[in-house]
């Protein structure tokens, strides 16, 4: 019988699911459904709902719960040997949070094969849409938690991230404010992680320490419910969070609703869910320090595993668990690929000049620098958006091209330097990542060999190996991680471009220069 273990991902516009067998070292299956277009009933947009205001940004939980029984229908008619299943874990987008009443405790439990799991849990929620990630409505109530909590280093020590819009603990807060009747009514508060994890599991699931770090609730160093954090944030929270768990858990065996409906292996076990970035940590086999991701795509983020827990007291990146039980961090940079298309635009360019001009022009652009904040950017914080040039010449197009990748080449080094760890390897992974003369000026500015990788489906392939991680502890036979990742996780062979020595001097002292220049510019707007 094949070893096979389930990943799924509940991200914003799908969810995923990815089949791996662990003896072939083959992903078996992959299948996704989109959310719009599969359940156009719920009137989702890119899955999620928006309201006149335009900070506030939700989606209807019961959509991810009918998602979850359609994608086992799929599994099972198109010949998926669910019944060979050992463990299924998943990955949800992180921060987003569901709000679950009295009812859904006994919903979860008695789960009937004979209805549909939207019928089994239509009457759970005390909240019927869930805030996710792309909410940004609670800056007041960051302040405030902010605040309490003697701030922003002191929130950032203590949780390992500064308050944040998106994070769940502003948002719990905010809802308690506005809907104290909803929130009184809220016997537990799940993330998208454990929501999805509780229906398989069939009871209400933990919260893992990778998800749980996403909260502004969680201790980061003693990865408990940081009880000033709680108190800050909301009357009576503690009773309605779930125990915290460390990311290889197993809750239990898999509810038996789906053994039953869907042919699953009934002792397949349920292990708890993470975020989708702690669990594309493991999807790119980012299992040592100094192996770093930078993801190239509208936005751009710089992430790795941190052995030991150092965070950034300006407030800007975020640490959250890692699998492994060690940490990881994740930096993100709004201006990321739409900035470098604004500059390609600007002058009239399509990306064969635009890589053209930045392999004609020398690494330094002559000390010339550009800030490329067309948005306001997260990292550095910047709210007052604009284009910048010094010493640079805005008729001097491939200078500009140069300047801007090399401008944010040069964010990426200074603003991961809190991590206090020197990249040994980069794997560059998005859109963006196709185009070898960016990548070039990666390795010279960061001064590190860069590879690339192509692993589209890197939340739930993760999810998937921690799921086949968790199985083999459980069976008495526990793996490296190296073991379980081997043969996953590849970069794409012949990729590597090696850093030019003479580059890296020119970047080594352009850097000061770019420190500078930055910290005047952020002067001048703040
Ligand atoms: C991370 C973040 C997103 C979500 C959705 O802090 O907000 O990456 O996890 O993917």
């Amino acid at each position: 019988m094949a070893r096979l273990f389930l990943g799924l991902d509940s991200s914003t516009q799908s969810l995923s699911a990815i089949v791996i067998d662990l003896d072939t070292r083959q992903v078996v299956y992959e299948a996704s459904l989109n959310f719009d277009k599969t359940f156009p009933h719920y009137k989702t947009n890119n899955g999620t709902l928006r309201s006149s205001d335009p900070l506030v940004i939700h989606s209807p939980p019961l959509l991810w719960v009918e998602a979850l029984d359609a994608l086992f229908t799929t599994m099972k008619n198109e010949g998926v040997a669910l019944g060979d299943i050992l463990a299924i874990s998943g990955s949800g987008q992180q921060h987003g949070s569901v709000y679950l009443n009295n009812r859904a405790e006994e919903a979860l439990k008695n789960l009937n094969p004979a209805r549909s799991l939207k019928d089994n849990l239509k009457h759970c929620f005390a909240r019927e849409t869930a805030p996710i990630w792309m909410d940004s409505s609670t800056t007041v109530e960051c302040a405030e938690i902010r605040r309490a909590l003697g701030g922003v280093k002191k929130v950032v020590q203590a949780t390992g991230s500064d308050t944040f819009e998106r994070f769940t603990g502003p948002q719990i807060r905010k809802f308690s404010k506005r809907d104290p009747d909803g929130y009184e009514e809220t016997v537990s508060i799940a993330l998208v992680s454990s929501f999805m994890a509780s229906i398989l599991a069939g009871r209400i699931a933990p919260i893992d320490h990778g998800d749980g770090a996403g909260m502004n609730l969680m201790d980061i160093k003693k990865r408990v419910w940081h009880a000033g954090a709680v108190k800050a944030t909301a009357k009576d929270l503690r009773k309605k969070l779930p125990a915290l768990v460390e990311s290889g858990k197993v809750i239990g065996k898999v509810s038996p609703y789906f053994a039953q409906k869907f042919g699953l292996n009934p002792g397949a076990l349920a292990v708890v869910w993470s975020g989708d970035n702690p669990c594309s940590l493991i999807g790119l086999g980012l299992l040592e320090e100094g192996l770093i991701a930078i993801s190239l795509g509208t936005s751009y983020t710089y992430f790795g595993l941190m052995k030991r827990c150092q965070t950034d007291e300006r407030g800007e990146g975020h640490v959250f668990g890692a699998p492994t039980g060690d940490y990881m961090t994740l930096i993100c940079f709004k201006n990321g690929s739409l900035a470098r298309e604004r500059i390609r635009d600007m002058y009239s360019l399509d990306w064969d000049s635009y890589n053209a001009a930045l392999t004609s022009t020398k690494p330094g652009n002559g000390g010339a620098i550009l800030l490329p904040w067309f948005e306001p950017e997260i990292v550095p914080r910047v709210t007052r958006p604009g284009l910048r040039r010094i010493n640079l010449d805005d008729r001097d197009a491939a200078a500009n091209c140069r300047g801007m990748v090399e401008a944010q080449m040069m964010s990426m080094r200074l603003h991961s330097a809190w991590m206090k760890v020197k990249p040994r390897q980069i794997l560059a992974t998005g859109g963006g990542s196709v185009n070898v003369p960016v990548l070039q000026i990666m390795a010279d500015v960061l001064n590190c060999p860069v590879a690339r990788i192509e692993i589209s489906k890197s939340a739930a392939l993760g999810a998937a190996l921690r799921a086949a991680h968790a199985y083999c502890k459980q069976a008495g036979k526990p793996a490296k991680w190296k073991e379980i990742v081997a043969g996953f996780t590849d970069p794409i062979p012949g990729s590597e471009i090696k850093p030019n020595k003479k580059a890296v001097a020119v970047y080594n002292k352009l850097i000061k220069t770019y420190a500078k220049d930055e910290q005047a510019a952020l002067a001048a707007i703040r």
